[in-house]
């Protein structure tokens, strides 16, 4: 099964665009479970999995959390991916790049070591180091395009022959996508950029926003003008908002109040 059939699949078994972000920080996990635990980043995502893994498409994990806490983390990391269910999408966000030689050992790290189905790019080194991620023709690869944060602007809004920096890379997103396996990271906090991402990129092309629930991203907006005409091909990411909804004892069925809620939401408006 390539990452499509995969993406689609889930998708409609869960009736769900959600993505929930594992950004498991020791430092907002319940302190319950660091006074009880001998493994408290597992044992928080085992729960969270365990609460939510009927209401999402996909999770995402990103790696800064996980190398954060060096040995430790790496294992809870592996172990958390390989806890996850296999109809689910998962989705190593590292935003890696580098020069080709490297950047075919971060691809072969995400892809074949840890077994992601996507991974998050960085396109500043071009095509050469995008190459290695897209030579896997079953993943998925995830590329900056927008981002969600406030400097988002001070280079992808640069204008290059007059055309804002971000549409360039949308364009060079297309244009990559030769073994149909491309997809943009956009932020839900910038609807009328991710609107016109959309549009650049068509109706096949998966995008990854983040940027609802804590940075604010407006769930209709980001609905209405991220999703294709089928109202598919996004996958909405929200962390801290579902995974830190409760703190004390009962903090899972907080979290799987929370993202019964965002997808509600996020499917009033397909
Ligand atoms: P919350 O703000 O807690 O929902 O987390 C957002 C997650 O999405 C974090 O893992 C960020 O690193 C990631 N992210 C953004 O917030 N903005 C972006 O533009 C891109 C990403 C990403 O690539 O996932």
């Amino acid at each position: 099964m390539n990452w499509r059939e995969k993406l689609t699949a889930v998708t409609s078994e869960n009736n769900s665009l959600l993505c929930v972000g594992l950004d498991t920080d020791l430092g907002e996990i319940p302190k319950f479970i660091i006074e009880t635990s001998r493994d408290p980043q597992f044992d928080f995502n085992k729960a969270i999995i365990d609460a939510t893994k009927d209401l999402v498409c996909a999770y995402k994990l990103n790696l800064a959390f996980y190398e954060a806490v060096g040995k430790k983390g790496l294992e809870c990391l592996e172990k958390t991916i390989q806890y996850i269910p296999r109809n689910i999408f998962i989705i190593l966000d590292g935003k890696r790049n580098d020069i080709g030689n490297t950047a075919q050992k971060y691809a072969f790290s995400l892809f074949e070591t840890l077994k992601a189905d996507a991974v998050t790019i960085n396109p500043y080194l071009g095509k050469d180091g995008v190459s290695p991620f897209l030579d896997y023709k079953d993943k998925c690869c995830f590329i900056l395009c927008r981002t969600s944060n406030p400097s988002a602007g001070d280079l992808q809004d640069l204008m290059v022959s007059s055309t804002p920096l971000y549409q360039i890379v949308a364009q060079k997103i297309q244009q990559w996508n030769v073994n149909n396996n491309c997809g943009a990271v956009v932020g839900a906090t910038y609807p009328e950029e991710l609107k016109t991402v959309r549009t650049i990129l068509g109706e096949e092309i998966p995008i990854l926003i983040p940027g609802i629930g804590k940075q604010g991203g407006d769930v209709e907006k980001t609905v209405q003008n991220g999703t294709s005409k089928k109202k598919d091909m996004a996958l909405i990411n929200s962390s801290r908002e579902i995974l830190f909804a409760g703190s004390g004892e009962d903090f899972a069925e907080h979290a799987r109040s929370k993202a019964e809620s965002v997808r509600s939401q996020i499917n009033r408006y397909r």
